[in-house]
């Protein structure tokens, strides 16, 4: 909506549609209070909008980076000072009867002022905020001003001015609606900022506005039903705002209309598509998506039919067929556009002969959840554009995932992220902005909240990826089981907003769509939220203390979160962190370690399993390497459960900075270890060899709509690669369904467990193993590989690429190049292999660069488990 349609009217021109410019230019940047250096305190800093007070200072080489070395403890003045960003913009008067100024994000402390006069006092990141400017506007140059508070200073304050609330980390995050990680995770730096981090607009009106327009989507048998519910706003006593409007909805080619009588302020219009083609997440069919168009017109459309009311009976007309072409016959004074997708959801958190389910269904399908957590991709969202969206997405994609869970510490994702997820069959869930922390129930907070979740649930409806709405991260689990009980008092701790506020919301603008108290959610308050019989889980136990063997004692029904540490790929950790010597615990490393005890925790996590170099590159790769290894035997433990455990989404596909955490791609998006794990494990065909009633088995899943058939060969070799036992056994895998056959007891009898493994073959799929003992108990050799590297482009240029050939002398295991060492941009298409004596891979390496092709062989690149043992 950038054009401006006019009419005339007599001799004065009058505009009717509504227009949208945007003002994001001629910003600057000015502190006006705080511990402020004095050689930045003095000046304007040009600024960019949509932006954030760092981002601006950095572009100004007025601060160092804060996502290198441990420049995040020289900044943290920054969210301790008070800020303006102001500019200029020009203005006719244009006919129109309304001005409002939009904010999309103001983060977050922020009072906006129009020619010097206040207009709007904001508290809250997460809203849209439409200020009315009627009056305001000057003829010619206008001044904006956006102040921003302290919101350290603001959370302070606030977090007695609202009683003491438990929270995690150091700041009362809880007391403030501001992305939670933005003061710092156990993933994330501390950065505090401020900004106008989401699109500013002047919009001008006159008569009618659509206020807001909610599409609610179900298929009914063979018809697809969109009943357009739609608020309308009327422009005072104005001659057009006290006329009747018609109110038209096209979905795909069949368009709908109403007549909305003076007085009456909103509609719903029901457009029905007749066999509709479904919206399938990926892996299950295709996601065939409709466009919606809304519109509002006035003036000359005398012929809109009257049959049906809308609210309370009254000021509404029916809505009826068009028989034209869907074009609106007076003067068009709003539009809105989106896309939607037919397809039904459940989330059937029920009662069963275990416990209590947790299983996504859409159309009427049930599914197993290959799932991811998202986290804001970068420390200041505002960088995050279409394209990043795109690559993370993909690189979801690569790791077999089919959903990604935004969670509730960081923000409601934009637009681009959903619709990327609409059109890719990405599944997604979206937390209500509240986690590890419990949250006052009383005004203002509670005013806040209904407002943002009014926004975003109707922003966010649309889109047929959503499939499930939560109401906190951890927040009910935290309540009951670390000790916030007693801290409160007495106090409000949130779950008003969790089991009444937001369902209630939900309900009410978003029907339709499943809802869960909480992540985890037991189904219950009467039931433990770490039961693993009930509901969703996050099994953290196993990396904060147990060891990951220890996945395989559970059985949840569903895991929500569960993950393992790692650093970033050597070239972002190098990248960033500057250290002479660099060691895990160099000050740049630590400032890059946010885990409680993380160091710890890598350390006796990787002990029982290999040992521990000490020298850095070593180091670096044994801990990429346990963490693939960790959730990698988890996934195929939970996996081999279905259909009892129905999903599992691992903690976390990204990061917002490079840094050592649970990420599968880290902050310079570039990939790691654990995710080939992922993808290995979450390949829809998967043979794996679980422990089951005190032997072993084979487990196929066959997560396909086609059955699968064969022979599965189970052999025990020794790593000299003789062939110690063999069956074989035949199976059918019917679609979508696993088949669990006991290892014959001949086959899994093993002589010297320290140097035989178990090898589970189905032509077609990825073969299965089993090490009977852990890498560092066994008898794994040093690598004795043979390597091939040819170009892939012959002659002159930027390469395209280069095809790596490893032949493996002995077995080898858990074979990987780290090609991100020759060229941080480039990509390898395995990793993570194991061979047996005399068995080949092929790697085809992504790279631009024209480099001699054998580094990508040298030994700091080819890195094997086997280095890891003796
Ligand atoms: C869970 C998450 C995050 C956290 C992660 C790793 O608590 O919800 O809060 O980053 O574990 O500790």
């Amino acid at each position: 909506m950038s054009t401006t349609d006019t009419t005339t009217t007599g001799t004065t021109t009058r505009a009717t549609q509504r227009t949208v410019r945007t003002l994001h230019t001629g910003w600057s940047l000015r502190s006006t209070a705080g511990p402020v250096p004095h050689e930045i305190a003095a000046v304007d800093v040009p600024a960019t909008v949509p932006g954030t007070v760092h981002t601006d200072l950095l572009a100004a080489g007025l601060i160092v980076d804060p996502y290198l070395d441990a420049n995040e403890h020289l900044l943290a003045w920054i969210g301790q000072a008070d800020w303006s960003y102001a500019t200029t913009f020009d203005w006719r008067p244009d006919g129109h009867d309304r001005h409002e100024l939009v904010f999309a994000g103001l983060d977050t402390v922020a009072t906006v002022l129009l020619n010097g006069e206040v207009v709007a006092e904001t508290r809250n990141q997460h809203r849209t905020y439409r200020v009315g400017v009627d009056g305001r506007l000057r003829e010619g140059s206008n001044d904006l001003e956006v102040r921003f508070g302290s919101p350290v200073a603001y959370a302070d304050a606030q977090s007695l001015a609202l009683g003491y609330r438990p929270h995690v980390n150091h700041h009362p995050y809880n007391a403030i609606r501001k992305m939670a990680c933005s003061f710092g995770w156990d993933w994330g730096l501390d950065t505090a900022t401020s900004g106008i981090w989401r699109p500013v607009t002047l919009e001008s009106w006159s008569s009618v506005r659509l206020a807001s327009v909610r599409p609610v989507v179900t298929v009914d048998g063979s018809r697809g039903v969109v009943d357009v519910h739609v608020d309308l706003e009327r422009a005072g006593a104005s001659a057009g705002a006290a006329a009747p409007v018609t109110v038209r909805a096209t979905v795909g080619d069949v368009t709908q209309e109403a007549r909305v009588e003076p007085g009456a302020d909103s509609a719903v219009v029901q457009v029905v598509v007749d066999d509709p083609e479904l919206w399938w997440p990926r892996g299950h069919g295709g996601q065939p998506l409709y466009d919606v168009r809304v519109s509002v017109t006035g003036g000359e459309d005398g012929d809109a039919g009257r049959a049906s009311s809308g609210r309370d009976g009254d000021g509404v007309d029916a809505t009826r067929a068009s028989s034209g072409d869907g074009e609106p016959a007076g003067d068009v004074l709003d539009e809105w556009s989106s896309r939607i997708g037919f397809r039904t959801v459940e989330v059937r958190v029920e009662p069963d002969e275990v416990g209590t389910s947790f299983t996504v269904v859409v159309n009427g399908e049930p599914l197993w959840i290959k799932g991811a957590n998202w986290i804001p991709d970068d420390a200041f969202p505002h960088r995050i554009g279409r394209d990043r969206y795109r690559d993370r997405i993909e690189q979801a994609e690569f790791g077999n995932v089919n959903l990604l869970r935004v969670w509730g510490g960081g923000i409601f994702e934009s637009d681009d992220f959903y619709e990327l997820c609409d059109e890719r069959g990405m599944l997604t869930w979206q937390d209500f902005l509240f986690a590890c922390a419990a949250y006052a129930e009383e005004d203002p907070l509670r005013g806040e909240v209904e407002a943002e979740v009014r926004d975003n649930v109707t922003r966010l409806m649309t889109h047929p990826s959503l499939v499930l709405w939560t109401g906190n991260n951890e927040n009910i689990w935290g309540h009951d089981e670390w000790g916030w009980e007693r801290r409160l008092d007495g106090a409000t701790w949130g779950l008003g907003y969790y089991l009444d506020l937001l369902p209630a919301l939900v309900g009410e603008l978003d029907p339709g769509r499943p809802y869960a108290a909480g992540s985890p959610w037991s189904g219950s308050l009467d039931v433990a939220q770490s039961d693993p019989d009930h509901g969703s889980v996050h099994l953290w136990e196993q990396w904060n203390r147990k060891d990951y063997p220890t996945y395989r004692d559970v059985v949840p029904r569903f895991v929500a979160e569960f993950g393992w540490q790692g650093p970033p790929t050597w070239s972002a950790m190098t990248r960033a962190i500057h250290d002479e010597p660099l060691t895990p615990e160099s000050p740049g490393m630590i400032v890059h370690q946010k885990a409680m005890q993380g160091n710890d925790k890598l350390t006796d996590g990787l002990l029982a399993h290999y040992r521990l170099p000490d020298e850095i590159e070593a180091w670096h790769w044994a801990m990429q390497l346990n963490q693939a290894n960790a959730v990698q035997v988890a996934l195929e433990h939970f996996r081999s459960h279905a259909p009892r455990c129905r999903g599992a989404v691992v903690w976390q596909i990204n990061d917002c900075w490079p840094v050592t955490s649970w990420a599968a791609v880290d902050g310079d998006g570039q990939r790691k270890p654990l995710l080939y794990a992922m993808r290995h494990a979450f390949a829809d065909r998967l043979v794996t060899i679980q422990p089951r009633d005190g032997g072993l088995a084979v487990v196929v899943v066959n997560d396909t709509e086609e059955a699968l058939a064969g022979p599965v060969t189970v052999r025990r070799v020794a790593y000299d690669g003789r062939v110690l036992a063999s069956e074989q056994v035949s199976l059918t895998v019917a679609a979508r369904d696993s088949v669990t056959v006991p290892v014959p007891s001949a086959v899994a009898a093993f002589g010297a467990p320290e140097s035989e493994l178990l090898v589970a073959s189905l032509p077609g799929v990825t073969r299965g193993l089993w090490f009977p003992v852990e890498p560092r108990d066994s008898a794994l050799a040093a690598a004795s590989l043979s390597t091939s590297v040819t170009a892939l482009s012959e002659g002159s240029g930027s390469g395209a690429g280069y095809r790596v050939e490893v032949t493996a002398g002995a077995l080898v295991r858990d074979l990987a190049l780290l090609v991100d060492k020759v060229d941080p941009a480039a990509t390898v298409d395995e990793m993570l292999v194991t061979l047996l004596p005399g068995e080949a891979a092929v790697f085809t390496v992504a790279s631009e660069v024209v480099v001699v092709g054998e580094e990508f062989v040298a030994q700091r690149v080819l890195r094997t488990a086997n280095e890891l043992v003796g």
